[in-house]
């Protein structure tokens, strides 16, 4: 962790910058559609997308293009990209938080959406944004569109299976490579999906760059786990200690906290290994998988 903590990398001014152009994008979709109405559902979405959140999704997407040479300036096609996959994202957030899946009442340090404005229209706000994403990536009219949508629609139906697991309650008995696989399509599924894409944006190969995502979305699940055991709510945002209330089968709780941060650590390394050849375009984009491990929330 030592070299984690002195990267000399302004990953917090990177993220800023990020989220700042996500949000700017966000305004302009929602300035585009909402006026058709209804104005409670667009209330919602607008409360759902412009929420915080730490924009690490589009953030990887686009250092990824970045390090491979690609276009991530305004209106390129990494940056439709990017807003599309944070769509999806915020989709998955809301509606895991239902009454009906995780039941939660706190993300993002504030009331989910189904508390700020009931659960039917929460559950709609996750429909529309999925639509939303796939509309907004498909407008554009560079031919490498329909493979970004593929890959996304892809890499989101992973996140539904993971979560289907995640969900039948046999969490108990779950093995460490059952839980592995739990959190591939769950998480790094969509973490891969951001490496990979902004690779297919820069014309490189998205399949050499998913498994080095992957790497990432598991270090950054285990992550979650280890601060859902070690932080607290307030600086999470979100209840801290669920995973344990709620008998799920996480790294840290079946190997316990030093060996489960190790993996994170290993997975961390190998795909810092991988970006290696990438040269000093890469550095965002190294710096965000540092990340992945050393953020508090
Ligand atoms: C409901 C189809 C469906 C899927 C839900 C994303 C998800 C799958 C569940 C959310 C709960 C959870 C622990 C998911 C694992 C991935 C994860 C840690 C998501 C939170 O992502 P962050 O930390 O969130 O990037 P912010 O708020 O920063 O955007």
């Amino acid at each position: 962790m030592g070299a984690i903590l002195s990267d000399p990398f302004p990953i917090d001014s990177y993220l800023a910058t990020v989220a700042a152009r996500v949000e700017a994008w966000t305004e302009a979709l929602l300035a585009a559609r909402a006026p058709q109405g209804p104005a409670g559902l667009w209330a919602a979405l607008r409360y759902a997308l412009l929420g915080g959140g730490k924009r690490l999704r589009p953030a990887l997407v686009l250092a990824s293009a970045e390090a491979r040479g690609g276009d991530v300036s305004e209106g390129s096609l990494a940056t439709r990209f990017a807003l599309a996959l944070e769509l999806v994202h915020t989709y998955s957030l809301v509606h895991d938080d239902l009454p009906a899946m995780d039941d939660d009442d706190l993300r993002r340090g504030r009331p989910t959406v189904h508390r700020a404005h009931g659960e039917a229209t929460a559950i709609l706000v996750g429909d529309g944004l999925q639509s939303l994403a796939f509309s907004h990536l498909l407008a554009s009219d560079d031919p490498r569109a329909g493979r970004l949508a593929r890959l996304l629609a892809d890499d989101a139906l992973r996140m539904v299976l993971g979560q289907a697991r995640d969900l039948d309650g046999e969490h108990a008995a779950l093995s460490e490579l059952e839980v592995m696989e739990l959190m591939r399509n769950k998480t790094g599924a969509l973490v891969a999906c951001a490496v990979a894409g902004g690779a297919l944006c820069a014309d490189a190969d998205p399949a050499e760059a998913w498994p080095v995502g992957m790497k990432l979305g598991l270090a950054f699940q285990i992550a979650d786990d280890l601060l859902d055991v070690t932080g607290d709510t307030a600086t999470l945002g979100k209840r801290a200690g669920k995973d344990a209330a709620a008998g799920k089968a996480t790294l840290p709780r079946l190997l316990g906290v030093p060996e489960a941060r190790r993996r994170a650590e290993r997975l961390l390394g190998e795909a810092l290994a991988a970006l290696e050849g990438l040269g000093p375009r890469a550095e965002a984009l190294r710096a965000l998988a540092r990340f992945v491990l050393s953020r508090g929330k």
